[in-house]
């Protein structure tokens, strides 16, 4: 049986990827950060009592800023494959966090990458790269293109790909990065715009909330759905060769446009409900990213398969889902929904 180790397994990339590992019969070993609230909502579904023998999902207390916590990890898991996907990962925050950023999201790909070397097996390694690293460069955006990131965030995932690259070529570690460009799901979580866009819909049509808060909706990005992309994660993994590769659809399509796609499925005009609100730009922003993904198409067999139209109805679907038939979700589902508290957790994302 293959084992593998996947960091950033309670967010939204690292649950569908255990369900497809677990799928393929692998056991999965996750990396869970200590939380004094539960952060394993989005594992419930494969989560399996710790008594239970048959049981292929393990997880561990960890993080990425504790190395001596990684070696021992990697000595006592022995995986096969790593899939690190643990990163401060908002773009947003990253400006208000840069140096937090930049620990997590940067030097902790490094604190891996040793505790993979001193593991001295031989361990087939996946980096979360990201198409915010090209920033500022014009689309379409493949993997030749020049970097110019446009955050804390962008700079810090630059850092990764280049150490990862750094680990292949230096001491031929089986290093790939997936350069991917957004991939969405109802599994997002909900400061990132195509959650937040689909959730208002889901709740303005049910009378819960009058308005949406958005900032620049002139952005455009190439957004899929995540579960395609972590099938496209382990085929890289799959190879005779690391090498590195980007996911997308390569389709653009404006906030403004998801809001649209969001809000007509629901019967409304977008336009009576959302407002700006400039808490939400950033002091530097990525205007426009759009993926070609012509070498995982060839060397993975890898495309999307799935319409931004179609991801956003999937998305405001699930949001219904959520509500139930009272229109109103279950109090314990999201503690924080409509209280203060969220507000000023969420007011600058
Ligand atoms: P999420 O924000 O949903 O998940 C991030 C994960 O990292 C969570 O499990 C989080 O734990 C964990 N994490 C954060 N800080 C630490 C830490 N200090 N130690 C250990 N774990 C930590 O991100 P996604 O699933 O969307 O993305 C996965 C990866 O892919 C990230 O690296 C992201 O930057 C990158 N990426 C994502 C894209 C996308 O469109 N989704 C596109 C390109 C790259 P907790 O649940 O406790 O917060
Ligand atoms: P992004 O995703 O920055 O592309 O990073 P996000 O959904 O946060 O923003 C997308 C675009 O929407 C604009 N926007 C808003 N964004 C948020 N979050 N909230 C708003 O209210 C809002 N209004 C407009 C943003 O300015 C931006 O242009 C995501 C993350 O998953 C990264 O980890 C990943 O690397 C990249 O995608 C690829």
């Amino acid at each position: 049986m293959k084992r593998a180790l996947i960091t950033g397994i309670t967010g939204q990339d690292g649950s569908y990827l255990a369900d497809l590992l677990l799928d393929k019969g692998y056991e999965v070993h996750g990396i869970v950060r200590r939380s004094s609230t539960f952060n394993t909502r989005r594992l419930d579904h494969i989560y399996r009592d710790p008594h239970d023998a048959g049981r292929r999902l393990i997880l561990h207390y960890g993080d990425v800023s504790d190395a001596s916590r990684l070696v021992t990890l990697l000595a006592r898991i022995r995986p096969d494959e790593v899939y690190h996907l643990a990163a401060q990962s908002h773009v947003r925050v990253s400006f208000d966090e840069p140096e937090n950023t930049g620990n997590i999201t940067g030097i902790g790909t490094t604190r891996l990458l040793e505790a993979i070397l001193m593991s001295a097996r031989d361990i087939r390694y996946y980096q979360a790269s990201s198409s915010e690293m090209f920033g500022a460069t014009p689309p379409p955006q493949n993997e030749h293109t020049a970097f110019h990131p446009r955050s804390p965030y962008g700079a810090a995932k630059v850092y990764s790909y280049w150490m990862t690259r750094n680990y292949r070529e230096a001491y031929g570690l089986f290093a790939v990065n997936g350069i991917l460009f957004n991939h969405e799901s109802p599994r997002r979580g909900e400061t990132f715009v195509t959650r937040k866009i689909a959730r208002a819909a889901a709740r303005i049509k049910n009378g819960l909330e009058k308005h949406l808060y958005l900032g620049n909706i002139d952005a455009v990005r190439d957004w899929g759905y995540a579960p395609e992309y972590v099938e496209g994660m382990w085929r890289m993994l799959q190879r005779d060769e690391p090498d590195d590769y980007v996911l997308a659809t390569g389709v653009g399509s404006t906030v403004r446009e998801f809001a649209e796609h969001c809000f007509s499925h629901v019967g409304l005009d977008w336009q009576s409900h959302v407002r700006h609100d400039e808490a939400y730009l950033r002091p530097t922003e990525v205007d426009s990213l759009i993926g070609d993904a012509s070498k995982a198409r060839t060397a993975l067999g890898w495309s999307a398969r799935t319409s931004v139209e179609r991801l956003a109805q999937i998305m405001v679907d699930a949001e219904l889902a959520r509500l139930g038939a009272s229109g109103r979700e279950p109090s314990d589902a999201l503690p924080f929904a409509d209280s203060r508290a969220h507000h000023e957790q969420t007011r600058s994302r």
